[in-house]
């Protein structure tokens, strides 16, 4: 045999020998009722939010309710900041701890950071996502259901009220196929964005159109619709004389918080979440000025000053008086395309 066709064998050889011990390790950590069933393992897609015409976005899980069987593989695929979360108890996504003996808000660590890798298999218990940062947006998280039958709840836990149930049946019980289940997730999730755009349009066409008593009211989104909601200022280009006010409220009906912010927003100085680096262990996240305001409510804005509510949570409102004629445009600085214009004469 000459030197180069030896050559050859010995690498064909090694080749063969590496893959048959991929094959070989694939089969060892494969527990044997996985291997059985392996055919009949589906992945169900769930859309985490979605949005629709108007702005109209929703806060939901679609489907909402989704039976899998064991060995499934759920993905959510995130359309915007939303967490998964398995777990008995909610948790709020701020909280306020004790940093040098001052009271601090942080975002909650239990909320933010990950606990379960996408892709691994969950098997009960707490386990979150994590929430996603802005590059993974519009990403996936995915998880195999390796659990008993019975039903295991989850929910985003920046927006309260948006929860999602999967079903783990047992593997006798006939349920539908991945297609049919997008099918109805779709249909889930427009059942929900028609009424919002309905809301939208009876909101434009119902807010105030002037000052009354020396206040111009602006609806910050709409309400009334379940977990769509549109999301846009009820009257985008409103006229006030100098010294009035205008109070801009939240519908308490609303699925989600706003903000009022100048449309010189500044992302880096008016940032909503600071990560301080800790030697030992995750980052400490302060909320910034972006979550907990610049301006109070009730505060005199002069030309070119900028102005920053807190969060608006639903049923809250905030009022700013504009003491000097001009063009004051302002933003809800987590909600893309939500913005609108006061002229002060
Ligand atoms: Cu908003």
């Amino acid at each position: 045999m000459n030197q180069s066709v030896k050559q050859r064998l010995l690498k064909l050889g090694s080749v063969v020998v590496l893959g048959v011990g991929v094959f070989a390790a694939g089969i060892l950590n494969r527990p044997s009722r996985a291997l059985a069933q392996e055919a009949s393992h589906n992945t169900y897609m769930v859309q985490a939010g979605g949005f629709g015409e108007a702005n109209v976005e929703v806060l939901a899980f679609s489907p909402s309710y989704l039976k899998v069987h064991r060995g499934d593989t759920v993905m959510w695929h995130v359309t915007s900041f939303h967490n998964m979360r398995f777990g008995e108890n909610e948790e709020p996504f701020i909280i306020v701890e004790q940093i040098d003996g001052k009271p601090t808000p942080i975002g909650n660590p239990k909320v933010f950071f990950p606990t379960q890798e996408s892709g691994s298999a969950y098997k009960g218990g707490d386990a979150n996502s994590g929430l996603p940062s802005v590059d993974a947006l519009k990403g996936t998280y995915s998880l195999i259901m390796d659990l008993e039958p019975g039903v295991y709840s989850y929910r985003c836990d920046i927006h309260p009220g948006m929860t999602g149930v999967i079903e783990v049946v047992a593997d006798s019980e006939t349920i539908p196929a991945p297609t049919e289940v997008a099918a109805a997730a779709d249909k889930e999730l427009d059942d929900q964005i028609d009424p919002a755009i309905g809301a939208y349009f009876g909101m434009v066409t119902t807010a105030p159109k002037e000052a009354k008593d020396g206040v111009f009211t602006i609806g910050v989104g709409t309400g009334g619709t379940g977990r769509a909601s549109s999301l846009n200022f009820s009257t985008p280009l409103a006229v006030i004389k100098a010294g009035e006010k205008v109070q801009w409220v939240v519908p308490a009906d609303s699925p989600t918080g706003h903000f009022v912010n100048s449309a010189d927003y500044d992302p880096v100085k008016t940032a909503d979440i600071i990560p301080q680096t800790n030697p030992n262990g995750l980052p400490t996240l302060l909320a910034g000025p972006g979550f907990v305001g610049t301006t109070d409510d009730g505060a005199t804005v002069a030309s070119g000053e900028s102005f920053n509510s807190a969060t608006l949570f639903p049923g809250q409102s905030f009022t700013l008086t504009f003491k000097n004629p001009g063009v004051y445009a302002y933003i809800c600085h987590v909600h893309p395309g939500m913005s609108g214009v006061i002229i002060v004469q």
